[in-house]
């Protein structure tokens, strides 16, 4: 059981640039970053159950609680069938918006085997480090023999219905067009797996795999947050060489994978033609060369009054927290934060204090917890 709570990593001291618009006019930025967990394996998401509570996932497959700075055991009772290779594994941890009267934890992982695996979601209870009562709650179909691009991220809308966000499996990119099929989209049910009766495409009976479909036209969409203050959800997604994105994701659009893009294949191929096309929707951001966007938050803390409403993204490739500035829905400005640390980030969420939380992610990953500086 590792547990390390260094009480000073690095004081980190960033004088944002001269400022873009009135909001950045507290131009006295100084942020303390703290090393508050250690020794977890390749974490993936935190949820917090209270001030000095939260969960962790790791990706090779646990479930952890954190007391106090204290590192649990594993918890036990997760699913058998958490299929961790690649890309895949146990991913991410969200709290039901009533989490404190009902107790719904909700979890998504890669589920299956080499050759037949896909993107499942669970909710359960916790008991005295135990899960309880789980249900499965959404399988994406169909099923696929890659073991990337999952997606997997999860969020309620204010109806506390869930969002679930649904890679492409890399191999398959067409089916990112493809409405009765639930690969490259945001998905949507309700708290308890049930299909919402205003999805988007509710009225095509025949087609069964697109009544749980909410928008489509997506990559690996790793990032996914809903902000009550605008009642908008954001996204974004890793793009191929380049085209990497962040959509505001509306019912029933399409975003326009693999039909427009701005990035390139691997190989230097051309994906499409097409950077746009009419019906598609174009990002709100695009990063080219490709930074690989893996989680989103919206800044609803009072820590760092200056951040209030701005889009906050973790970066793998590019290793830093990009701070998106916003006035109402549009971007204004994005500052790159925490780069000279060089840890691959895959999470940020903020707390219910206002300080950020950031998952390094690594096979020794950790968290970090950044403060304001007094
Ligand atoms: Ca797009």
């Amino acid at each position: 059981m590792g547990i390390r709570f260094f009480t000073l990593l690095v004081v980190y001291l960033l004088w944002v640039n001269p400022p873009v618009n009135a909001k950045n006019q507290v131009n006295l930025d100084a942020f303390l970053v703290e090393e508050i967990v250690s020794e977890l394996n390749f974490p993936w998401s935190v949820a917090f159950i209270s001030d000095n509570q939260f969960l962790v996932t790791e990706r090779s497959g646990n479930l952890r609680q954190v007391v106090n700075f204290t590192l649990s055991k594993p918890i036990e009772g997760l699913p058998q069938d958490i299929y961790v290779k690649s890309q895949g594994g146990l991913l991410d941890v969200v709290l039901h918006p009533n989490y404190q009267s009902n107790g719904w934890i909700y979890l998504s992982y890669s589920a299956g085997n080499d050759e037949r695996n896909t993107l499942k979601v669970i909710r359960a209870k916790l008991r005295n480090n135990q899960l309880v009562d789980r249900q499965v709650i959404f399988t994406v179909k169909p099923f696929r023999n890659t073991p990337v691009h999952y997606g997997g991220r999860l969020t309620f809308l204010g109806d506390n219905s869930l969002l679930i966000s649904s890679g492409d499996g890399f191999d398959f990119r067409e089916n990112a067009q493809r409405v009765n099929n639930q690969m490259g989209k945001i998905l949507r049910v309700l708290d308890n797996g049930d299909i919402p009766k205003d999805n988007p495409y509710i009225g095509e009976t025949e087609k069964n795999l697109a009544q749980s479909v909410y928008s489509i036209g997506h990559r690996n969409p790793q990032g996914l947050v809903y902000d009550p203050i605008r009642n908008l959800v954001f996204s974004n997604e890793h793009g191929p060489a380049g085209g990497d994105e962040i959509n505001i994701i509306r019912k029933g659009d399409n975003y326009g994978w693999p039909v427009i893009t701005n990035g390139k294949d691997y190989s230097g191929a051309i994906i499409s033609p097409f950077k746009k096309y009419p019906g598609m929707r174009q990002p709100l951001v695009d990063w080219t060369p490709s930074i690989a966007p893996s989680s989103i938050t919206v800044y609803d803390g009072m820590m760092f009054p200056q951040m209030r409403g701005d889009l906050l993204v973790t970066s793998l490739k590019s290793k830093e927290l990009i701070w998106v500035q916003m006035q109402q829905n549009k971007v204004v400005g994005q500052q790159s934060l925490f780069s000279e640390l060089g840890y691959r980030l895959r999470d940020v969420k903020v707390h219910p204090d206002g300080s950020l939380y950031l998952l390094v992610d690594a096979e020794k990953g950790k968290i970090l917890r950044v403060t304001a500086n007094h």
